[in-house]
């Protein structure tokens, strides 16, 4: 801080800068620690609400890729603090979308809310810190031409030892199972102890995640496609929603609007622009039995568990959304007769240098 003398009389008159150099005199502005206690650190994490946290130094060479992104959302970044927040497993997996939606959207805002707990906390002990959102809102600015999250999440989750991505390139907690959403906090200082990676992927290889998706999206090998997931899934996201909105303004009329677009999908769509929007699939992660708390009943007896938990999700009668003439259409019509396809346009392409990005 500049010395009290070198202020301009104004500036130093002035009753805030005042109030603050008095402090300054008493000593009540003490220094924070320079590197953060570690356990200090956790507790903080799991009375704000995270069920496993651990931090993870922005110099760790798995983060390579975020150190930009990092510095560029908080300057001075040093560490990066990983919250895991777990999922009720039989609301994810319900066939019934207001269900499973309900619950990724409280988990959500219970993440968000625990990640902006913990910057607070950080600042008022009197360092920088910030938290990006959970999922959305993200950076549309930015749409279509780079990556529209601020930080990635999983990776910063696996370099911090929280999990290990699956087949469904989900993180799968080695207890929780798939069934959690992540979040990070930034802050400008070292921590007295880093996470260590796991040795081991609590991904079992049970391929239930391949099964389980209506569009193809993953490949038995680990392959990802991204736009068919993007193109089902988030039908009522971004490009989504941009179809739908070109579909009205190529209309001719309102019953040739209804012929193309079903009264039950605009009300849909309504839902989710009033609501929080709501996903059409995420089976990947709905039937995923890794994780020991969620382990038992797979291996108990796997045919009662297909039957449950895949099944039901399997035999859903719903429109699946496909880019005309893709892999995901000639696999949705071949694997699942019975749900309608319906092509569509706007997918979201994968910007091309993020694509393998990890
Ligand atoms: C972009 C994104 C998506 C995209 C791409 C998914 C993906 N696998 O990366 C889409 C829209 C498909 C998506 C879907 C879902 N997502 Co999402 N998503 C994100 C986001 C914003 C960034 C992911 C990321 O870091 N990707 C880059 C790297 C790290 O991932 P990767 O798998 O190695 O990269 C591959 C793809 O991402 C793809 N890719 C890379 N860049 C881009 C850019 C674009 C534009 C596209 C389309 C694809 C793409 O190519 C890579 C190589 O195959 C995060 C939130 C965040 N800020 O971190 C949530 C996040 C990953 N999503 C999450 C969830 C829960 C879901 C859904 C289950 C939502 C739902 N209810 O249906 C589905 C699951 C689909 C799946 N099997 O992955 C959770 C995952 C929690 C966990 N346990 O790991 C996160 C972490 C949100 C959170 N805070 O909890 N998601
Ligand atoms: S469903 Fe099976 S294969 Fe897919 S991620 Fe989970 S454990 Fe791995």
């Amino acid at each position: 801080m500049t010395s009290e003398s070198k202020l301009p009389a104004k500036l130093a008159a002035h009753p805030s800068v005042q109030a603050v150099l008095a402090r300054r005199r008493a000593g009540h502005v003490a220094s924070p620690p320079a590197v953060i206690d570690a356990a200090w650190l956790r507790q903080l994490c799991l009375a704000a609400g995270a069920d496993d946290a651990a931090a993870v130094s922005l110099d760790h060479p798995h983060l390579a890729d975020e150190r930009e992104h990092a510095l560029a959302a908080l300057p001075g970044t040093r560490s990066l603090i990983a919250m895991v927040f777990r999922m009720n497993r039989d609301n994810c997996r319900s066939p019934a979308r207001s269900v499973a939606n309900q619950e990724y959207h409280q988990t959500d805002e219970q993440a968000n809310h625990a990640a902006r707990g913990v910057t607070q906390a950080l600042q008022d002990a009197g360092y920088r810190a910030l938290n990006p959102s959970v999922g959305f809102p993200q950076e549309m600015d930015r749409f279509g031409k780079e990556r529209i999250w601020v930080v990635a999440h999983k990776t910063v989750a696996v370099a911090a030892g929280l999990g290990v991505m699956g087949l469904h390139r989900n993180v799968i907690h080695p207890k929780f199972g798939s069934f959690v959403l992540l979040a990070t906090v930034l802050v400008d200082a070292q921590v007295s102890q880093y996470g260590q990676a796991l040795d081991y992927n609590p991904c079992i290889d049970c391929k239930l995640c391949v099964a389980a998706c209506p569009v193809g999206a993953i490949g038995k090998d680990g392959e990802f496609d991204a736009l068919a997931c993007t193109t089902h899934n988030y039908r009522e996201f971004m490009s989504g929603f941009t179809d739908w909105a070109q579909t009205v303004a190529d209309s001719q009329d309102a019953g040739d609007f209804r012929s193309r677009v079903t009264d039950s999908e605009s009300a849909s769509m309504w839902q989710s622009l009033t609501h929080p929007p709501g996903y059409k699939s995420g089976y990947c992660l709905a039937v995923c039995p890794g994780g020991e708390d969620v382990l038992g009943p797979y291996l108990e007896n796997r045919k009662t568990f297909m039957d449950t938990v895949l099944r039901p999700l399997q035999d859903k009668t719903e429109t699946l959304y496909v880019l005309p003439g893709s892999r995901a259409q000639e696999y949705a019509q071949r694997r699942f007769p019975h749900k309608p396809v319906k092509e569509v346009t706007g997918g979201w392409q994968p910007p091309t240098k993020h694509r393998g990005a990890s």
